[in-house]
């Protein structure tokens, strides 16, 4: 059978990619031949990471920019493109959270929140498509959530930016699809992050969390990655605009 999940030395772009989720996505599509770019805010990690993958003989560049300031993540993508020749593929994973009551939420957490993950999601999906259009084609995957679908207490403004999420990733996949650029999206579920450290090791949610999902456990970052090299590979060739959810059935389960 044809190696559909190969992703021979496509350039792909993973931004947040020095930790969790990206970090774990990052690292399975390098051993899927990806050519790949890590990215993130703390240059110093980002070039531990890219040692690590080299040192197993992978293809590895980094590009640190803060997705929410947009001279910089220009600059970025043209850098990566002209050391690169283009970009086949981008993962728009950079997000942060932040947890409060809606009353008490500022606006400047707001304005912060939203900057990364939709904004930096719109600004970056921008940027890709017009390397990609050049070529007649690219795959661009967006991670969501499953709270761009279901909402909980506290994080409504991170619900808000992945709901968002779901309506880009439709948006760009009927407008770039005639280009030959294809999107789709992940939502997970609750995985063991950084991001969720305070939830992994609080027993109350923990027990929440194990509550709602059929296999009563967190998702770890690297169950993710299959579901990413799927829709950047051959495989998915006819599928576009799918928000493909990872939750083990958390949001199948009343
Ligand atoms: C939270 C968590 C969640 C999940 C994420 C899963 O505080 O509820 O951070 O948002 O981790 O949404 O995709």
């Amino acid at each position: 059978m044809k190696d559909l999940f190969t992703l021979n030395q496509r350039r792909i772009l993973i931004t947040g990619s020095s930790r969790g989720l990206g970090w774990a996505m990052a690292r399975t599509m390098a051993e899927a031949k990806a050519t790949v770019i890590l990215n993130g805010r703390d240059r110093d990690l980002l070039e531990k990471r890219r040692k690590e993958l080299e040192a197993q003989g992978y293809q590895i560049d980094t590009e640190a920019f803060d997705v929410a300031e947009t001279k910089n993540a220009i600059t970025g993508m043209q850098a990566i493109a002209d050391r690169h020749g283009g970009l086949d593929g981008l993962v728009n994973n950079a997000a942060i959270q932040h947890r409060q009551p809606i009353q008490d939420f500022e606006l400047s957490d707001y304005d912060r929140l939203m900057g990364i993950n939709l904004r930096g999601c719109f600004l970056l999906s921008r940027e890709a498509a017009r390397l990609m259009q050049k070529k007649g084609s690219g795959r661009i995957i967006n991670i969501a959530s499953v709270m761009g679908r279901q909402a909980r207490k506290t994080v409504s403004v991170y619900t808000t930016s992945k709901g968002g999420i779901v309506g880009l990733t439709k948006a760009l996949a009927v407008e770039l699809g005639p280009q030959g650029i294809r999107c789709n999206a992940i939502s997970p579920g609750f995985f063991a992050t950084e991001m969720n450290t305070v939830l992994v090791e609080d027993p109350k949610f923990s027990a929440f969390v194990e509550g709602r999902t059929p296999l009563e456990r967190w998702g770890q970052p690297p169950e993710i990655a299959g579901a990413a090299v799927f829709l950047m590979s051959e495989a998915s060739s006819f599928v576009n605009g799918h928000v493909l959810t990872v939750d083990v059935g958390l949001s199948a389960q009343v």
